[in-house]
């Protein structure tokens, strides 16, 4: 095949009939490159003596611009695909199992009725207000059960130095490290009738609970901001309590610390998302791999460092 002062840039078109010299017009039109013909002793003996199988290239000229509009299209269909693969992995995040239970919350009749029907608890689709379906994960049998777990550390697979809005939203592996989500904390909890415990294993091995017999999340107007009291349980300190503070995370300082973002990963910040005051007694969503003050800790970090933490609510009994 012969094609002069044409550049090929990997477009072939395909290949036409152009014996027609209308319909070379035609194709020219159409295709909006430059035609070549094709060297008549490689044609096929099949073919017509008068039709020249011809290859559509597009020449220098045209390619500069062509080029250029298709790298930027190829730039903006690649950032709608990290797009996608982002809200892909978001929904992943909260993937609840075909045939996951309805349930309006963790210690419903329908709950109930879930489990009579041979479930073992664990992820459940549940109904929450203003929200609409979610999947929580029920736990079921720690202490009489009906527990919504919100919060769990267990194996750092997930980062949890987020911004605000996936605080607000929820992510992570319901299966395993994840949080549920400040809006939904606020829907399930503002009615004032739900506890809180908190399981907690040091790096040392040391097991310790955290109980709160009021805890309540308010609005998304007060910045999710924590009501936590009665605390009883055999964790070394109530670190909760004194803890009135709206919800900071690394893009929303509403801590009361006037010099740093208490929720940054700066010099004197936790690296975290809580309802840090200045900066705090705790750190739940702290660094699961770091061993500073950037780590998971409850009270205190040098004195306990944390492998393990679980957060999770239900209805007063
Ligand atoms: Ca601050």
């Amino acid at each position: 095949m012969r094609i002069t002062n044409v550049i090929i840039a990997s477009c072939i078109l395909g290949m036409i009939s152009a014996a027609d010299q209308h319909e070379e017009m035609r194709c020219k039109a159409r295709l909006g490159c430059h035609l070549a013909k094709c060297d008549p002793g490689l044609l096929s003996p099949s073919l017509n003596a008068n039709e020249y199988p011809v290859t559509c290239v597009r020449t220098s000229a045209q390619d500069g611009g062509e080029y250029k509009e298709l790298k930027s299209e190829m730039r903006s269909m690649r950032t709608e695909l990290n797009a996608l693969r982002i809200k892909t992995n978001d929904l992943e995040s909260h993937r609840v199992e075909p045939n996951a239970a309805l349930v309006r919350s963790c210690d419903g009749a329908q709950l109930e009725s879930a489990l009579a029907r041979n479930d073992s608890g664990g992820v459940f689709n549940s109904y929450i207000p203003t929200i609409g379906f979610k999947g929580v994960f029920c736990d079921v049998t720690d202490d009489g059960g009906n527990w919504t777990v919100f919060q769990r550390r267990m194996n750092g697979a997930v980062d949890f130095y987020r911004g605000w809005d996936d605080y607000v939203k929820g992510f992570g592996d319901l299966q395993g490290d994840h949080w549920l989500g400040l809006a939904a904390l606020h829907q399930l909890t503002k009615a004032g009738d739900m506890e809180l415990k908190i399981k907690m294993i040091s790096r040392k091995g040391i097991y310790s609970v955290a109980r709160y017999s009021i805890f309540r999340i308010g609005p998304g107007s007060d910045n999710y901001r924590l009501h936590a009291s009665g605390f009883s349980g055999n964790a070394t300190f109530d670190a909760l309590s004194f803890n009135n503070q709206q919800f900071s995370t690394k893009d929303a300082d509403h801590d009361g610390r006037s010099s740093v973002n208490c929720a940054s990963n700066n010099e004197g910040g936790l690296n975290g998302g809580w309802w840090y005051i200045g900066c705090g007694s705790s750190n739940l969503n702290g660094d699961f791999h770091k061993t500073g003050t950037k780590g998971i800790w409850w009270r205190s970090w040098w004195i306990s460092l944390l492998r393990f933490s679980e957060m999770k609510v239900r209805r007063r009994p």
